[in-house]
């Protein structure tokens, strides 16, 4: 793991509030029946999409989930054509077609969202057999939810990763809710990474902190890297709203929501930055500011985009 500059403390805090902004404000205008479809926002859990891919370079690969906004944005998308697919817009990187939970960037190595619990799992890990066959070092980052470590594809791809020594890290986002299922009624286990001990590859747990989730996830990266093969990362995250945006949450104990926001992993780093002279309060505040602005200017601007004209309907398609 490499040590973290200044500079790059600064950036992932950034990174950590502008996700929460961008999912405090999709969950306003998706109410307002402004965006098509379904969201679901990760507020509760920003720390794990910045800190691994603070451990990325451009050209490794991500594969996320139905909660993807945070690791697209973790990657670097534009926050105006991140902004404009959601809206459905011409000029959002998928066109206006994939919205929220297919969305994708191939430039950036966003190999998109997935509506399909372990969908994305078995094309990550194709994308490693890739990445090995080319010989081009590159490591792919597979991110889920313990809701896909109960579906097939999970084990089937941890298997081939771990016999082919595939570059890959599985990073589990364990935030104990799959939709309205708690963990305990579908999981005989507490520990995700448990399951790595079968494909004999490293299983490492971390809570929802920055600096762990960082340094665990640079091991993995950097073992991936060697080509030693796949880790299994589990971050015990914590989401405070509903499974999608309009969900009230009925199912859940009043003290199990306040506790999600009692272990707010921003707070947590905005302490840690304060206290160690990386940040200082003024600055927070300035870059919040900053922060809400680009939001709103991204919104307006997709809000201006023009939609698809239904005549392009059938392009890009193989048959
Ligand atoms: C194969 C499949 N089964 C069921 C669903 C319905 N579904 C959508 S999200 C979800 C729960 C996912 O939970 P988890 O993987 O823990 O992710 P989280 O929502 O907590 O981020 C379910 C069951 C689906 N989309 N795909």
């Amino acid at each position: 793991m490499s040590e973290l500059t200044k500079g790059e403390f600064m950036a992932s805090y950034r990174d950590m509030v502008k996700i929460r902004r961008v999912e405090e404000t999709l969950m306003d205008v998706f109410s307002a029946g402004e965006i098509p479809g379904f969201i679901h926002v990760c507020i509760g859990q920003e720390a794990t999409p910045v800190a691994v891919c603070k451990n990325l370079k451009e050209s490794d690969c991500i594969a996320t989930t139905h909660r993807g906004h945070g690791h697209a944005l973790a990657k670097g998308i534009d926050l105006k054509l991140f902004m404009a697919e959601l809206f459905g817009k011409k000029n959002g990187p998928c066109l206006g077609r994939s919205g929220s939970m297919h969305l994708a960037y191939k430039a950036l190595g966003i190999m998109g969202a997935n509506g399909i619990v372990g969908g994305g799992i078995p094309i990550a890990t194709g994308a490693a057999f890739a990445s090995k066959y080319k010989k081009n070092t590159d490591v792919i980052v597979c991110f889920f939810g313990e809701g896909s470590a109960g579906e097939g594809t999970f084990h089937e791809s941890l298997n081939m990763a771990s016999l082919w020594k595939l570059p890959i890290v599985y990073v589990c986002e364990n935030n104990g809710w799959a939709e309205f299922t708690s963990q305990s009624v579908h999981m005989p286990i507490k520990d995700v990474a448990d399951r790595a001990a079968s494909y004999n590859m490293p299983g490492v747990v971390v809570p929802n902190d920055f600096l762990e989730i960082y340094a665990a996830a640079g091991d993995a990266v950097e073992r991936a890297r060697r080509g030693e093969g796949p880790t299994l990362l589990e971050v015990k995250s914590r989401r405070w709203h509903g499974h999608f945006v309009g969900d009230a949450q009925k199912y859940r104990a009043a003290d199990d929501i306040e506790g999600a926001r009692a272990q707010d992993c921003i707070a947590r780093f905005e302490n840690y930055l304060f206290s160690n002279n990386l940040l200082r309060p003024d600055e927070a505040a300035a870059l919040d500011r900053e922060i809400r602005d680009s939001v709103s200017q991204a919104i307006e601007f997709a809000r201006n985009s023009p939609f698809p004209d239904p005549s392009e309907l059938t392009e890009g398609l193989y048959a």
